[in-house]
């Protein structure tokens, strides 16, 4: 079944749906608000508005989503979060959870 809230199908008998986490980024003091939205367009794929957007959401919310992945993407784009806001002398953090 692909969520708990759509029916199943023939087609989900048949192929694997691998569980997805939902990536966030979290706020900080600290970060500068270009590089966030940076971040959100490299590693996130998002467009110059989408990025502003959940940027801005994280600043005001404490945090933001970023996208949905398989685990080990998730994991990756947690840790790529942490290096590049590192080499660049931010604090700025990412967390997974299950989708
Ligand atoms: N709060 C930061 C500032 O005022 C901006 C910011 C936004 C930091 C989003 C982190 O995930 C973040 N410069």
């Amino acid at each position: 079944m692909a969520t708990k809230h759509e029916h199943s199908t023939q087609l989900d008998n048949l192929v694997e749906h691998p569980k997805q986490y939902n990536v966030f980024l979290l706020n900080d003091d600290y970060t500068s608000m270009d590089f966030v939205v940076d971040i959100l367009m490299k590693l996130f794929r998002k467009n110059f508005q989408d990025a502003h957007r959940i940027m801005i959401e994280v600043h005001q919310r404490g945090r933001g989503l970023c996208g949905a992945y398989p685990f080990e993407v998730a994991e990756t784009k947690v840790h790529q979060v942490s290096s590049l806001a590192r080499e660049n002398g931010f604090p700025l953090k990412a967390v997974m959870e299950e989708a």
